[in-house]
């Protein structure tokens, strides 16, 4: 007879947003989750109506609907590890962080969203603080890029070692370990991004990569903040677990596959 061990599959949840065109949010959550063989869940906070050319409405989800979908997870499965991707406001933010420290998910992922990456707002501007006080001091892991972390910070990168500097200062918010991705700096002429990881004993390194020309970037960061929960979950290292994620984005980026008229999606099959 077979014994049955409830939830020895690994389990992973994002608490995101919903992109209808699927290219990001909780959707390139769940791809990146499926392509790695985790099993992917998701709390929608909220959800826009996007396409390929952009974003044109958005929409919030009751609190107490936000609570109730907590609750129906915790309740059932065991969760590793989780990621939160937009979460749009202040308020969006406390819910979660009351959520999240009531339940046992794990280790934490947090993607500090603030626009898409063709500049659309997708964080009020008040919200930074809430991102700062509230989400970035529960993080085992923060992934903001270059223009994030500037926000978060307050201040300008004029070279790397300013990166270096604002990595050390969100841990100071009491993110355990930050990867400040795509700095690009003077280096952007010679075609190369950089992305400054600092980890929770004080190490650091620099993972570099030649910068692709293509239009189909929809959903990188969330794929890359989607793919480190996943590895997390099946218990690799938080460096492993970047070291793959990394590899994963660029093989998504490198081989484009067409969906939409313009600015189209990574390609999740192409992760290996
Ligand atoms: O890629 C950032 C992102 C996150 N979450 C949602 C989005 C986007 C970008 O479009 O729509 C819901």
């Amino acid at each position: 007879m077979q014994t049955l061990t409830y939830n020895s599959f690994p389990q992973v949840v994002t608490i995101a947003g919903s992109d209808s065109d699927g290219s990001a949010g909780a959707q390139a959550d769940l791809h990146s989750f499926f392509v790695r063989n985790v099993y992917g869940m998701s709390i929608l906070v909220a959800a826009v109506a996007g396409n390929s050319y952009g974003i044109s409405a958005g929409h919030q989800f009751p609190l107490d609907f936000i609570d109730a979908q907590f609750k129906a997870i915790a309740d059932d499965f065991h969760i590793r590890s989780a990621k939160t991707g937009m979460l749009a406001n202040s308020e969006l933010i406390l819910n979660v962080a009351k959520n999240y420290r009531r339940v046992n998910f794990g280790p934490l992922i947090v993607d500090p969203v603030i626009t898409t990456k063709h500049g659309a707002k997708l964080l009020e501007d008040q919200a930074i603080d809430t991102v700062r006080d509230i989400l970035l001091p529960l993080a085992t892991v923060a992934t903001p890029n270059y223009s994030e972390a500037q926000a978060i910070v307050g201040f300008d990168f004029e070279n790397e070692n300013d990166v270096a500097r604002a990595a050390q200062k969100i841990q100071g918010f009491g993110t355990q370990n930050v990867i400040i991705k795509g700095y690009h700096g003077d280096n952007f002429e010679g075609k190369t991004v950089s992305d400054y990881v600092l980890l929770a004993d004080g190490s650091h390194y620099t993972l570099r990569a030649n910068y692709i020309e293509t239009e189909h970037i929809n959903g990188t960061g969330d794929t890359f903040s989607a793919i480190i929960t996943a590895e997390i979950a099946k218990g690799n290292s938080i460096k492993a677990s970047i070291d793959i994620a990394k590899k994963a984005t660029h093989q998504a980026i490198a081989n484009t596959i067409q969906v939409g008229h313009k600015f189209g999606p990574i390609n999740h099959w192409a992760i290996n």
